[in-house]
């Protein structure tokens, strides 16, 4: 494969989306694609730390990275069948980030589950309201800040509070969540990628 994500991490929009066509028309897995794509976001994050990107580079990459999921989604969703059951999803509070957010909810949706996505910069009470109005007994929370481990602690609190926490699973991810941060909420697992959410969401029905 030609290297998407070396084209994502220099911010070159044109030459992305033809090449990313181009493995498209030569049956390359969609899956490889966005692994490949998540390895320039990688880059970007690394190139924004050591101060040579800045958050107009950030907007540009995730735009990129959007346009790519767009492509994407027709070759990934399309199984139909019957549902593996329902999950509410969302960024938590104080946190915009939704690139990743979205490729779970593509990946859940193409994986048979009926996903409830209550968006970003999500209040705890938000995501109470998406549990008791679907039933659904999974919660998927993403969560991209270190600063924002404090918003999933509160989520996990007011799941608990509204009487809901022996009915519903909490698996968080995103960027530097690991089983230390589910210590620290009180949630039940994290996923590093999209593909381990479908995983984890399966075993949690
Ligand atoms: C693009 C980007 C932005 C864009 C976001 C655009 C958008 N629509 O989402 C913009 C410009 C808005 C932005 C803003 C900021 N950002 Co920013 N951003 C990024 C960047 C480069 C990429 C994030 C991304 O989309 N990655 C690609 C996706 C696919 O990966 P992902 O989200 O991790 O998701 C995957 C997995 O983690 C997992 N996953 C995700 N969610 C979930 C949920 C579940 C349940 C499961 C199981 C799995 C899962 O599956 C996904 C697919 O495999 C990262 C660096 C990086 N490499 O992560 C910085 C980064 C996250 N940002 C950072 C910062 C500091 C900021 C700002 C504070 C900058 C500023 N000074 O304003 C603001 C914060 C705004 C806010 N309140 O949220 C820091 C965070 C540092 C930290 N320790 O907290 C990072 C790490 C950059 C850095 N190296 O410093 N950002």
């Amino acid at each position: 494969m030609v290297k998407l994500g070396e084209m994502l991490a220099n911010l070159e929009m044109d030459e992305l989306m033809e090449a990313v066509q181009k493995e498209l028309d030569q049956g390359t897995d969609p899956v490889e694609i966005l692994k490949d794509c998540e390895a320039g976001m990688v880059a970007v994050g690394e190139k924004f730390s050591a101060g040579d990107y800045f958050v107009s580079d950030l907007m540009m990459s995730g735009e990129m990275f959007k346009e790519v999921g767009e492509m994407l989604e027709p070759h990934l969703a399309g199984k139909t069948g019957e549902s593996l059951g329902k999950v509410v999803l969302g960024t938590v509070e104080g946190d915009i980030h939704d690139i990743g957010k979205d490729l779970v909810y593509i990946m859940l949706k193409s994986g048979g589950f009926d996903v409830i996505d209550v968006g970003v910069d999500a209040k705890p009470e938000a995501f109470v309201d998406a549990l008791k109005e679907s039933g659904a007994p999974v919660l998927a929370l993403s969560c991209l800040l270190t600063t924002c481990y404090d918003s999933i602690l509160n989520t996990v609190k007011a799941v608990e509070a509204a009487g809901l926490r022996d009915q519903v699973k909490i698996i968080i991810g995103g960027g530097p969540t690991d089983e230390s941060v589910v210590t620290y909420t009180g949630a039940d697992a994290v996923g590093d990628d999209a593909q381990s959410a479908v995983r984890i969401c399966k075993e949690m029905m």
